[in-house]
């Protein structure tokens, strides 16, 4: 009965929603849209007064209509731009659509595999945060699976794809398999010699040694390694990261201008410039402990 009334209550009425983070929380307030159990995780779509439709996955903020360019801009460009190709990229989660967005902004993409594990979250997606996916849902280019992407690297040819991108949530639940080793080195295996990795490597403040043994592990595979770090209001601490990796040289850190001219002009943080000073500006803590 207490459990009926309370979420009647943050049904009805505006409160605060929280992320715990040990003695940390981060919170928005606003009002629960939708709550339900998937065989992955649960699903919270909230409208927060600040950010617009929001989702939460296993209690953690995932994305907000109006907080998620700092987010996705950051993980798809510096991966795209510098790809010697773009026939076909892979994305392993996204299923809010975001990613998919950035990445449809090429033209000379051909095809994208999206493979997401819980059809509901693209279903929710689709139906209450419209405004990340929009019509990248409806580009012939997309193609979507719901489908483990630990089997999907397992089982796919050698030099595949030209891009691959991470956009995990964090490593629990049905994320955990996306932060090891035989999964990187399937995404090695599958990756064109002249591609581009990419994977969200969480917040170096408030994760920092998840953080730091994600990119020791990258580092150990592809010969090329590099975290990239910038704001993003909606997780925990704000500060958040993401690794890029290559091959033949680390080619994430030169973007094809002509691309990158293109790109910018539809971006609210990236740019080549600001993917520059970003890349430099690796706190010395940090540098130091990623030597050790
Ligand atoms: N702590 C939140 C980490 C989530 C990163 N991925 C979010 C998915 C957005 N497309």
């Amino acid at each position: 009965m207490k459990n009926f009334y309370n979420n009647y209550i943050q049904r009805i009425f505006n409160h605060w929603i929280d992320e715990y983070q040990g003695n940390v929380r981060l919170g928005l307030k606003g009002r629960i849209l939708l709550e339900e159990k998937t065989k992955f995780q649960k699903i919270t779509i909230f409208k927060s007064n600040h950010y617009g439709n929001a989702l939460l996955l296993d209690n953690c903020w995932m994305t907000a209509e109006l907080q998620e360019k700092q987010y996705h801009e950051c993980l798809v460009h510096p991966a795209l731009c510098s790809a010697e190709k773009l026939d076909n990229v892979l994305i392993i989660g996204g299923g809010d659509g975001g990613t998919a967005r950035e990445c449809l902004k090429y033209d000379e993409l051909e095809k994208i595999d999206l493979i997401e594990i819980d059809r509901r979250v693209i279903e929710l997606s689709k139906q209450y945060l419209y405004k990340i996916g929009g019509e990248s849902w409806n580009d012939k280019r997309l193609n979507i699976q719901i489908k483990d992407g630990i089997s999907w690297v397992k089982n796919t040819t050698n030099n595949y794809y030209d891009a691959i991108i991470i956009d995990s949530s964090d490593p629990k639940g049905p994320a955990k398999g996306l932060f090891n080793k035989e999964f990187y080195e399937n995404c090695y295996r599958i990756l064109k010699p002249s591609g581009v990795f990419s994977a969200q490597t969480e917040s170096p403040e408030t994760f920092e040694k998840i953080h730091l043994d994600t990119i020791k592990m990258i580092r150990n595979i592809f010969k090329y390694a590099d975290p990239l770090y910038g704001s993003v209001p909606l997780y925990p601490s704000g500060w958040w990261s993401w690794t890029f990796a290559s091959i033949e040289k680390p080619r994430y850190k030169y973007p094809n201008l002509s691309r990158a001219n293109k790109i910018s002009k539809t971006c609210e943080i990236w740019s080549p410039k600001w993917q520059k000073g970003s890349f430099e500006a690796l706190p010395a803590n940090l540098e130091r402990k990623l030597q050790k």
